[in-house]
């Protein structure tokens, strides 16, 4: 039987066929991610490779590099403290300083409307917790921006159904590693069920509204 020579032709010809086959959904795949990409002339040479699924530091794609956001230097700096604002009542924290709250992991997505969904392990500090530190009650919502300097995702506001969620997180860590550079670095926000726009990466000060 395992000599019959039509049974191995037959072989041959569907694993060939399943071998197209699958070239051609890669192919696919690959258009649909990269087709929503602007080509930005400040990293000719980076701008293609971050996006593809798996491809970006810590195995996550990246939307928006630091240096595309012109972060590099106030991200790094080692001066760098996230402020915490409810009214009159403010905090600073260093990174070391949220390191050494209670830290929380959490598995979720980031889901960008160029059409890409990820999954990934996130540590750090709950955002609830977080501003409870400055006196604000469960059920407030907030203001975050982000160090970046312009463009449409420096600001967002998060409610309270969010904020107020355990998964909530001021992210420090990814996939068991310190947050990188271009994932948000020093600090992140990532909270369930929320667009990949408002995942506020690059933290400068968080406000809790009145
Ligand atoms: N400050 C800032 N945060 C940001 C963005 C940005 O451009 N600036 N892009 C957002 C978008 S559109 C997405 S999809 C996610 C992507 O996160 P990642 O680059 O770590 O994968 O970050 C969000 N957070
Ligand atoms: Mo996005």
């Amino acid at each position: 039987m395992d000599d019959d020579p039509n049974c191995r032709r037959d072989d041959v010809r569907t694993s060939r066929r399943m071998f197209l086959t699958g070239i051609g959904i890669s192919a696919a795949a690959l258009v649909s991610l990269t087709a929503g990409q602007s080509f930005d002339a400040l990293s000719p040479l980076n701008v293609f490779a971050p996006r593809r699924i798996g491809q970006g530091p810590q195995s996550l794609p990246v939307n928006r590099t630091a240096l595309q956001a012109r972060v590099v230097d106030t991200a790094t700096d080692p001066n760098w403290s996230l402020s915490v604002s409810n009214g009159s009542a403010s905090r600073a924290f260093s990174r070391a300083e949220l390191l050494n709250l209670t830290q929380t992991e959490a598995v979720l997505a980031i889901a960008c409307v160029e059409g890409w969904s990820t999954s990934a392990s996130w540590r750090g500090v709950r955002l609830r917790e977080l501003i409870r530190t400055t006196g604000a009650p469960t059920g407030s919502g907030v203001r975050i921006r982000s160090l970046q300097p312009r463009g449409n995702y420096r600001v967002t506001e998060m409610g309270a159904e969010f904020v107020d969620d355990p998964n909530t997180l001021v992210a420090l860590e990814l996939n068991g590693e310190t947050l990188d550079l271009d994932h948000g670095y020093p600090a992140r926000i990532i909270a369930p069920g929320r667009p990949g726009v408002l995942q506020t990466k690059w933290l400068d000060s968080i406000e809790v509204l009145a």
